[in-house]
């Protein structure tokens, strides 16, 4: 069996600080928005909050590009609203993980900035620096991951030009990333969720990209020969110090080499973000194509059994790069939405790992239908439109059906508190979806406390979290069936994904413990999520 350890029995928050609550008016959400708003969260009974990057940042990726990282960013607040909002999440009963952005820093990160200064300087060496451009590795972000400094030489990027990779083979940097990662550990942070963490390791022979990979780089950069010693090293030197959890996003892994990163004799991360599930509507380009349930039910086992007793997997089907799971996975038409939305939630908090919930999923929030490039924020789209449409064949009809399936501003539109927005009291730094009218944090409660009641189920029951998984019907094409046993008790989940009302034995006597439905009996209606207790 597993060892038992507090995050494998967490369910985890995600905040998007900039779009979560604006306390003083400028637009933009801050610290003690979400001190202000705690109790919606702590409402719910989840045990961590992941706070997305709250760091000094030019913002070119909305603080994925830290120039800082031991100062806050001033549209979030001060270090004082930090310790504040640490303190009050302490006080509520809860932990908090913040993010870990150091494949790559800012561009004017003074480390870099002193780097490409010149050759001599003494922080050189801590990014990637190359007189000729070495090779046709591509940006994950689009265009080339080479970019020339004014000085002549060329570093490498594999995001945007303002996002330098730090060269990860010289020790003092690692030294300065275990400092960085002390310094906000003895504040009492619980731990952190790791940004593209295996990414850090580079082959410095430079060899071009494979074929095969180019639309999919991410599959040659996680596979650098120093990345697993350097994140045994962080853990030795800093980790094993602290009861923390660790969690990295493992873009570009493959099942195969997933246990190398998270077996616990190994002592590297705890857990890792597999990408398998949401990547299921997307084709080699990465664009958008239709999937079907069994394809989804497929990457859940196929992950499951990649994974032993000595690595713990994670369940999340949206984050802040993600479109939204009702528009995904379920159906956001008004008639649809709440009972689509309650049962994702459940097939979320049923599944085995620690699930992740991002921010607005618990209101059910829905993808917006974009109709002109100004309308989005994310430099990823803006890049895409250039190279698609501005530069490329691809016509601005095509563009639009695309990202409006794909695009990350999906998440990132401000939380809808009331029916007048409730967001801020100014101007929004981004518009909310225009649909906050009829959907926001008043009129979803029917959502929100599906939620909650679905994490005191999963608190309860050491077989939701412990249980071993099996899928009872992989091929079925609406229904997804699957039980959590743990010694002899057993959860029968039954979900359907459709609107089609479907035949449905559950062979069991009891009513189910958990629906999202009066009288939950004889065939499955539409969107109905059924908990059964054996
Ligand atoms: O968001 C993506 C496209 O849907 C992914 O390719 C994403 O770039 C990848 O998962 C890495 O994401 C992380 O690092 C990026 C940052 O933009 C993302 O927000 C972050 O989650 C660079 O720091
Ligand atoms: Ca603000």
């Amino acid at each position: 069996g597993y060892v038992k350890r507090w995050w494998k029995e967490a369910v985890v928050y995600q905040v998007y600080p900039r779009s979560f609550y604006d306390s003083n008016g400028d637009g933009i959400g801050d610290l003690r928005g979400i001190i202000e708003k705690l109790d919606h969260i702590k409402g719910l009974g989840v045990d961590v909050i992941w706070l997305s990057p709250h760091f000094d940042s030019p913002n070119a990726d909305n603080g994925y590009d830290i120039r800082e990282y031991r100062k806050v960013g001033a549209e979030f607040g001060t270090m004082q609203d930090f310790d504040d909002l640490l303190t009050a999440i302490k006080a509520a009963g809860m932990r908090l993980i913040i993010d870990l952005v150091v494949n790559h820093t800012s561009d004017e990160h003074e480390w870099f900035v002193e780097s490409r200064s010149s050759y001599n300087n003494p922080k050189r060496d801590y990014y990637i620096w190359s007189e000729h451009k070495p090779n046709d590795w591509p940006s994950i972000f689009g265009g080339p991951a080479w970019t020339q400094s004014p000085g002549g030489d060329w570093y490498l990027h594999l995001f945007d030009p303002k996002q330098p990779d730090l060269n990860w083979d010289n020790p003092e940097v690692r030294v300065e990333v275990y400092d960085i990662m002390r310094f906000w550990l003895d504040k009492g942070v619980d731990g952190f969720r790791m940004d593209v963490i295996p990414f850090i390791s580079k082959d410095k022979t430079f060899p071009n990209l494979p074929e095969d990979l180019r639309a999919k780089p991410q599959y040659l950069y996680t596979t650098g020969p120093h990345v697993h010693d350097y994140l045994h090293e962080m853990n030795t030197e800093v980790l094993q110090q602290y009861d923390v959890m660790t969690v990295g996003e493992a873009f570009g892994v493959t099942l195969q080499d997933t246990p190398k990163f998270v077996d616990e004799r190994r002592q590297e991360l705890d857990m890792v973000f597999q990408f398998a599930a949401v990547e299921v509507d997307r084709g080699p380009d990465g664009r958008w194509k239709p999937w079907t349930l069994p394809q989804l039910k497929a990457v859940f086992t196929r992950q499951d059994k990649a994974l032993d007793h000595h690595g713990w997997p994670t369940m999340f089907l949206s984050n802040h790069d993600n479109p939204r799971i009702v528009s995904r996975y379920g159906d956001d038409r008004p008639e649809w939405r709440e009972k689509s939305a309650m049962l994702l939630a459940t097939l979320i908090l049923t599944m085995k790992g620690t699930p992740f919930i991002y921010q607005g999923d618990e209101l059910g929030l829905t993808n917006r239908t974009f109709t002109h490039i100004d309308q989005f924020n994310d430099l990823w789209t803006k890049n895409a439109w250039q190279d698609e449409v501005e530069n490329g064949p691809c016509s601005e009809a095509d563009f639009f059906a695309n990202q409006n399936k794909v695009s990350r501003d999906h998440a990132r539109m401000p939380m809808p508190w009331t029916a007048q927005g409730g967001f801020t009291t100014g101007q929004a730094w981004f518009a909310l979806n225009p649909n906050f009218t009829e959907i926001n944090a008043e009129s979803s409660q029917t959502i929100y406390r599906f939620y909650a009641d679905l994490i005191a189920l999963r608190h309860a029951e050491p077989a939701l979290v412990y249980g071993d998984y099996s899928d009872l019907a992989p091929a079925h094409p609406h229904l997804f069936t699957y039980t959590r046993t743990l010694g002899d008790t057993t959860f029968l989940i039954c979900l359907n994904f459709s609107v089609e009302i479907t035949a449905f034995e559950s062979g069991v006597e009891s009513e189910p413990v958990l629906s999202n439905y009066a009288s939950p009996f004889g065939p499955m209606r539409g969107w109905e999520a059924r908990i059964y207790k054996v």
